[in-house]
């Protein structure tokens, strides 16, 4: 059992495969969720995902609302393929129904995560977005990151082209300083970058052949984007889902220790992972997937024939 885990989201997307794949599995304790925003902010993100929690039966669930912009950037330009089903998601929550722990009264995602962190004394983090809101709490508390037992961070780019520039994956190229804050301070972080989520897709058809209908949108929405954004085939890469497989199968991911710092100079290489050999406490970058493994997964977990 892992039990005190914490998922860290921009909610948007794949995210939610991560979600569902987290609240069904029953060898994972998920205590709580904290919504990172851009152009549609955070508190928004937290309807959605209240929503999608209550559709779900996982009412136990905290959610909590965090940052609205990174640290220092103007916020970037973000995706706009998965607005249809999100809105969908908004939708209903605009409908005549009760919701719970939404709004954790005024309490921002990194005090959240702060008081959890005390009070349980050991948490696992898994993170999908931008590491904005795991910054602030360190920020907030300095004994912040020696409760965090596991961090798990979908992000970072090295031996491939990044998506959001030559050098660098979007996750942290959207807050490399709440992501130098974040390197600097835990020691141990496994590193689930760009390269190897690259190597994890589903197909168009294979996309529209989920059964569920939310998630066969979702992935559609998705491929189209990526055969929008980055020309060929209609494809998409399962980037979040694969880091929630890296925590919940050890098996999955294989990973070289290196020491990561991130670039955060003004200048093009802006928002890059750099790896250096290790001198001290060790990250963990995935280096290789076995891919077969993580695609049975995702037909077991999706109901989809892969
Ligand atoms: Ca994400």
């Amino acid at each position: 059992m892992i039990e005190n885990v914490f998922f860290d989201s921009d909610l948007l997307g794949d995210d939610f495969f991560a979600l569902y794949a987290l609240i069904r599995n029953k060898d994972i304790h998920l205590c709580g969720i904290t919504s990172f925003g851009r152009r549609v902010r955070a508190i928004e993100r937290a309807k959605m995902a209240q929503v999608f929690l209550d559709m779900h039966n996982a009412a136990s669930v905290d959610i909590v609302p965090g940052a609205d912009k990174p640290m220092m950037l103007d916020v970037r330009k973000s995706c706009t393929f998965c607005d249809e089903q999100m809105k969908w998601l908004r939708n209903e929550w605009d409908a005549d129904r009760r919701y719970r722990s939404v709004l954790l009264a005024d309490e921002s995602a990194a005090s959240y995560l702060v008081r959890k962190a005390r009070e349980l004394g050991s948490i696992t983090l898994l993170c999908t977005g931008p590491l904005t809101n795991i910054a602030l709490a360190i920020l907030l508390d300095s004994d912040f990151a020696s409760h965090v037992k596991d961090l798990y961070f979908m992000g970072g780019v090295h031996a491939i082209q990044g998506n959001s520039s030559p050098v660098s994956e979007s996750n942290v190229r959207n807050d490399p300083e709440a992501a130098s804050i974040v390197f600097r301070s835990i020691p141990g972080i496994h590193v689930i970058p760009y390269d190897i989520t690259m190597q994890v897709l589903l197909t168009g058809e294979e996309a529209a052949a989920i059964k569920d209908e939310f998630f066969s949108q979702t992935a559609l929405s998705c491929c189209r984007s990526h055969e929008c954004r980055h020309g060929g085939s209609s494809i998409m890469p399962m980037h979040d889902y694969l880091a929630y497989l890296a925590l919940a199968d050890e098996s999955i991911i294989s990973y070289s220790n290196y020491d990561i710092s991130i670039e955060t100079s003004d200048s093009i290489c802006r928002g890059m992972m750099v790896l250096s050999s290790p001198d001290r406490l060790c990250d963990m970058y995935g280096i290789a997937v076995d891919v077969g493994k993580a695609r049975q997964h995702l037909a077991s977990d999706f109901e989809v024939r892969l």
